[in-house]
């Protein structure tokens, strides 16, 4: 069957490119299979069925979609070989693909991960979010700092297609049309689901001047311009409120013609759909929902208890900076027919409960969009363990009093497909070799690697594989960045969005310390490559200041002959989805050392476990599952706990200034931050900012881990010289990584909250 499948394969890519496969563009061949797997995909059957869940968010990072598409239609290895047949490399082709980078960080690449799964699992399902033109910026670095740029990746041919569906959509004073985008999402070995993108027609992509600024006032001409690259500064916030509303106003009316269409009478609307608000961004679906349903003539209180049956949220985070709170201005101004809703919705809250902090207008005029959603919703969910029981005990404790039955965990998840068998072909075949492929669909089968953990050939095949990986990582390094890294040297990884709390400062004061222990004669037995990659919102002035360090270190580490055969730092350019699948087959250590209790789960540390590297974290997120599945003997753990530093938050008792005074190495360290040698190739500006802020303010507790972090990572270092030891370590933490596949995750969320069938 697959010498046919492969026979008009080839016929058809031997049309698209006038039978010249040999002879025609990387670009003719991508455009090509483009239009092939596009049809192919078009061509299955959707998901069917009374109930359907409606996955809304303001991101889905999608990743680039050629190879994935191939790899769940079942086609990957057979294209592959018709290419090589004619000389060509799949890689190269792969490498035209634009990245549609349509999310900030973990909460769109959950987004993009969750539908997978769901078209994977044959769920009922669609995700509805917006279609921006530019994605997340394009970061370069220019004089050691991060530099902004637009990120195009729309085309004439894309996987987007234009649909017929169109609404007007009303805002304070106009009236913009809108227009449905979808991309199939295509799931493995099964049907297809949509992802349904809104926009209008009326975008300007000449609005963008100098690097990634427009003119915010526009809304007709910007309103999906951009991804909101920002979770920290105020400029262009109402137009963020604008393009949320435009998003929920498109899908609440998606939803009610689809499920009118098939024979809801919209009282009985939860029978016929679940809407997940992924994180507050869709919140104002809820009062939407009621305004559209009164419209039909259903009377409010009625309208109230349908919504609050259909609608149910997830948080994502307990940074009080990131919890949308929006002022009642804005909301005025951009959609004023929302705010009498929104109004009667409080009064509801404050007839029926004294406590004014679970009120949704406070004293100040803001509106909390997460209490709206959970009074108003049916199911309130954390993302990893430890984040709901925080959720529960601390932050949302007013609200977990009231509405106990509300509250539950679905702990995170991945996509195996793309983090396994797409960008680790050599272990994932490797494990197919061994274990057989069910573990593609039934992720727990993985533990039947767990049998080999004694077996000398399976050990060091897996040592193999690392150093393959690696090998491509360095020659990717070298022809992206010109950088020269060596293959033999320990990959240590830390690769996240910038933010204090995620500590990428932490790891730099090591490489500082690691650098001075270096020119002082004490050098490691293995060479170590750190290697970081990271985007800081534009706004965020500290993170980019952390990047600025990283860049110096860059420079002052490689260029030292003393240092760099025995250290290397790499700040890779631009990270992304793409990025990320090249980085984290090659790792060996996995830095995931956010203070604890602030990192609410984390997804990238579940990435790297799969592929086989060795975590080195807090008990943070779902670091505290990944540290109960392999055991204390699988992973490296340090920091205080997050009891311990809820507790200093409370006191206000944690004084930075304290650490550096009473510890020599942490002293040596910050202050090589101002020292001579880094304002040489530095920015003085920007480094004494970083230095001031460690020494007087560090918020997220740096120096209070640093010697217990230092401490751990010398254990770590130490541990990786004994191979055969590591090697099973490796093996352990990929044998246990079942559990975090996002297949679990989406079934946990139907049978618990969605109930589709
Ligand atoms: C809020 C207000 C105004 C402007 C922007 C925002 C904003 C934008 C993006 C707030 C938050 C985000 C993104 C949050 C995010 O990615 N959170 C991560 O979600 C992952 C998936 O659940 C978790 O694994 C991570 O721990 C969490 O940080």
């Amino acid at each position: 069957m697959s010498v046919n499948v492969k026979q008009l394969l080839k016929m058809l890519l031997e049309q698209e490119c006038s039978h010249n496969i040999a002879g025609c563009s990387d670009e003719e061949l991508y455009y090509g299979l483009l239009k092939i797997i596009k049809d192919l995909v078009q061509g299955k059957e959707s998901q069917e069925g009374k109930k359907k869940i409606y996955y809304i968010s303001a991101e889905f990072l999608i990743g680039k979609l050629l190879s994935n598409n191939m790899i769940n239609l079942g086609i990957y290895d057979e294209v592959a070989e018709i290419l090589a047949d004619y000389g060509r490399d799949i890689n190269l082709i792969e490498q035209v693909e634009p990245e549609p980078s349509l999310g900030n960080g973990g909460l769109g690449r959950l987004a993009a991960c969750f539908l997978d799964s769901m078209a994977t699992l044959g769920m009922n399902g669609a995700g509805i979010g917006l279609n921006y033109h530019f994605g997340l910026f394009l970061q370069t670095f220019e004089n050691h700092l991060q530099m902004e740029h637009k990120n195009p990746w729309m085309q004439e041919q894309s996987w987007l297609t234009r649909t017929d569906v169109t609404y007007p959509v009303q805002f304070g004073g106009f009236t913009v049309q809108s227009r449905m985008y979808d991309l199939d999402v295509t799931g493995y070995d099964n049907r297809t689901n949509k992802l349904h993108l809104f926009d209008i027609e009326t975008v300007d992509e000449n609005l963008v001047g100098e690097g990634i600024n427009f003119n915010k006032e526009d809304i007709m001409k910007n309103l999906t311009l951009f991804l909101y690259p920002d979770d920290s500064d105020d400029a262009g916030r109402l137009l963020r409120v604008y393009q949320q509303y435009f998003m929920v106003s498109n899908a609440a009316r998606l939803i009610l013609d689809e499920c009118e269409a098939k024979g809801s009478n919209f009282y009985d609307l939860p029978d016929y759909a679940a809407i997940q608000i992924n994180d507050t961004h869709p919140s104002m679906i809820i009062p939407e929902l009621i305004r559209l349903l009164m419209e039909k003539g259903i009377r409010m209180q009625d309208a109230i208890d349908i919504v609050s049956k259909t609608c149910a949220y997830t948080n994502h985070t307990i940074l009080a900076e990131a919890l949308e709170k929006w002022p009642m201005d804005y909301l005025n101004k951009a959609v004023p027919q929302l705010m009498p809703i929104i109004r009667e919705l409080d009064t509801i809250v404050k007839d029926k409960f004294e406590d004014p902090s679970v009120r949704i207008i406070d004293g100040n005029g803001l509106v909390h969009m997460a209490h709206m959603d959970i009074h108003y919703g049916y199911s309130v969910n954390g993302v990893a363990y430890l984040h709901t029981e925080i959720l529960k005990k601390n932050e949302l404790n007013n609200f977990y009093r009231i509405y106990p039955e509300k509250f539950n965990n679905k702990t995170n998840g991945i996509t195996f497909r793309r983090w396994l068998m797409h960008c680790n072909k050599g272990l994932s075949r490797y494990l197919d070799e061994k274990i057989g492929e069910g573990w593609h669909k039934n992720a727990d089968e993985l533990q039947k690697l767990l049998a080999f953990v004694e077996d000398d050939s399976v050990l060091n095949r897996l040592q193999e594989i690392k150093r393959d990986n690696k090998r491509s990582l360095a020659e990717y390094l070298r022809a992206t960045q010109g950088l020269e890294i060596d293959e033999n040297s320990i990959f240590d990884i830390q690769i996240k969005r910038l933010h204090e709390y995620k500590r990428q400062q932490m790891n730099a004061l090591y490489v500082i310390h690691k650098y001075l222990e270096i020119k002082r004669g004490h050098r490691p037995s293995t060479p170590i490559t750190v290697i970081f990659g990271a985007k800081a919102a534009p706004a965020y002035v500290i993170a980019k200041d952390i990047i600025h360090l990283i860049l110096c270190l860059q420079e002052v580490v490689n260029n030292d002959p003393e240092v760099s055969p025995y250290l290397k730092v790499v700040m890779v350019e631009n990270y992304n989805v793409t990025k990320a699948e090249k980085l984290i087959p090659a790792c060996d250590i996995s830095e995931q050392i956010s203070l604890a209790s602030k990192e609410a789960s984390g997804t990238g540390n579940m990435k790297f476990m799969l592929n086989g590297a060795v975590t080195l974290g807090t008990m943070d997120g779902a670091n505290v599952e990944i540290a109960d599945l392999v055991g204390r003997e699988n992973i490296y753990i340090f920091g205080e706990s997050s009891d311990t530093v809820i507790a200093h938050y409370e006191k206000a008792d944690y004084v930075s200034r304290d650490y550096y005074e009473n510890d020599p190495q942490i002293k040596e360290a910050v202050d090589f931050i101002v020292s001579e040698r880094l304002m040489q190739v530095g920015q003085r500006e920007n480094l004494e900012r970083l230095y001031h802020e460690l020494l007087n303010k560090d918020w997220f507790m740096t120096l209070l881990d640093y010697r217990d972090y230092a401490a751990k990572k010398e254990e770590i270092y130490k541990a990786y010289e004994n191979r055969r030891e590591w090697a099973k370590k490796m093996l352990v933490n990929t044998a246990k990584a079942g559990f975090f596949s996002s297949d679990r995750t989406i079934a946990e969320y139907d049978k618990d909250i969605w109930k589709l069938n």
